[in-house]
């Protein structure tokens, strides 16, 4: 066991905090303000390499792995909370599915474009009547010649109005059940695809929105995997989008510690810096913990996928799961310190505060995340597959 990070993968955080300081911090609070998508700066990301690390080489990916990107998120994260979300769009939710059930020409289309942000992607599961309840999406791409129509509406899908392809979850059989749910990968310029944005509290340099799919023919090509694949494809794409949502919490969590900290010891009251007042100190002190063991868990849940095991939903639902607790606590605890000036616009402790809560919603709810781990733990249902 080794809990040292090696010197490549310091070297790459350093540079990601280097780079989240040029590049990130100076904009960031103006970003949200006008809720912009910082697209040149995700495609600089892009550039760098940072939605290529687990991909292979071939399609132009780093292949230096799981644990080298979720440190780099962790960082971005660190910066904005919703620069984040692009690992997924780009690589977790998007580019690595089709490496992991995609033919080799769909891997050739696809991959190079998602990870170097030359297409924007997304990845749609969830529907407005269909949010943690998974199986009860109404979408559908019934076969027609030889391709399918696909019919439905998504929503909270991240990037959705700015995709230029993504990968939509639709029952090609109702009646089969949960063998009856395919995945598709869908060019997002064909006809009959309207999208529109939605406002939110926080994460707001991140875009959301809904789709209308409306008699949109997917060609044979846009089927991911086989018929019947669905559920496979939906849960274990699900199962690396929340690695990098626990890294996300982690980058966010320790934001609000460095925040936290630095008002500590620059406020005074009552003649001391009120970093003195154990009050805060136990605040500071909690906070420490848990974003160390939510980072431990995090890791762990990374190095795992290094080892090809892509299945580890248990591990990577503890780091989920923490992580969205964690982080609501943290960006609360930064609050409390700061006091008013955590409430106004002039320090970032309300950003935080805005963008903390959505780690408990999306990927899974913390009550989802709780799920999974205690039926596993009960004997009712093994999470791992
Ligand atoms: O036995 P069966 O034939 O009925 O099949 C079941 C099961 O065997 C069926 O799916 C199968 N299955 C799997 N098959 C292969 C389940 N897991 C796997 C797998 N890994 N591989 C239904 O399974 P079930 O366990 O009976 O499901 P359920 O009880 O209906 O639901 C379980 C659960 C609630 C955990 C699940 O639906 C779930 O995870 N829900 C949460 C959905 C979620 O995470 N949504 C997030 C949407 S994306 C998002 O938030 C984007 C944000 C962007 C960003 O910020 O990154």
């Amino acid at each position: 066991m080794d809990f040292e990070l090696s010197e490549e993968l310091l070297a790459m955080k350093e540079a990601a905090r280097d780079f989240t300081e040029k590049e990130i911090l100076p904009n960031v609070e103006k970003w949200d303000e006008e809720h912009y998508y910082p697209l040149e700066v995700i495609r600089k990301m892009a550039e760098l390499g940072y939605f290529a690390c687990p991909i292979p080489e071939a399609y132009g990916g780093l292949d230096i792995g799981f644990l080298a990107q979720t440190i780099i998120t962790e960082e971005v994260a660190r910066g904005s909370s919703s620069l984040r979300v692009a690992f997924n769009t780009q690589c977790l939710g998007t580019a690595i599915s089709i490496l992991r059930h995609g033919t080799e020409e769909q891997k050739q289309k696809w991959i190079p474009d998602l990870i170097s942000a030359k297409k924007i992607g997304c990845f749609a599961i969830t529907e407005p009547d269909s949010g943690s309840d998974v199986m009860s999406m109404k979408s559908t791409a019934i076969p027609d010649g030889d391709g399918y129509i696909l019919n439905g509406c998504k929503t909270w899908i991240s990037s959705a109005a700015q995709a230029e392809t993504g990968i939509v979850y639709a029952y090609h059989d109702r009646e089969k059940g949960s063998k009856g749910l395919s995945a598709f990968i869908v060019d997002f310029t064909s006809d009959g695809i309207s999208t529109a944005n939605l406002d939110k509290l926080g994460t707001r340099s991140s875009p959301t929105g809904e789709i209308v799919f409306e008699d949109v023919r997917l060609p044979a090509d846009a089927l991911l995997g086989k018929l019947g694949d669905g559920v496979k494809i939906c849960f274990s794409s699900l199962n690396q989008t929340r690695l990098s949502c626990a890294a996300g919490g982690v980058g966010l969590g320790q934001a609000c510690l460095d925040t936290a900290v630095q008002y500590c010891n620059e406020r005074e009251q009552f003649g001391q810096q009120v970093g003195k007042f154990q009050m805060n100190q136990e605040l500071i002190a909690n906070m420490a913990t848990e974003i160390e063991a939510t980072r431990l868990l995090t890791y762990r849940s990374a190095w795992q996928k290094d080892q090809g095991k892509y299945g580890n939903i248990l591990e990577t639902c503890y780091a989920k799961f923490l992580a969205g607790e964690m982080v609501t606590r943290c960006a609360h605890s930064t609050m409390k310190i700061l006091g008013a000036y955590g409430y106004s616009t002039e320090y970032p402790a309300a950003r935080y505060y805005r963008d903390a809560v959505v780690y408990q919603i999306v990927e899974g709810t913390v009550n989802v995340q709780k799920m999974i781990i205690a039926q596993d733990q009960l004997g009712y249902r093994k999470a791992n597959r």
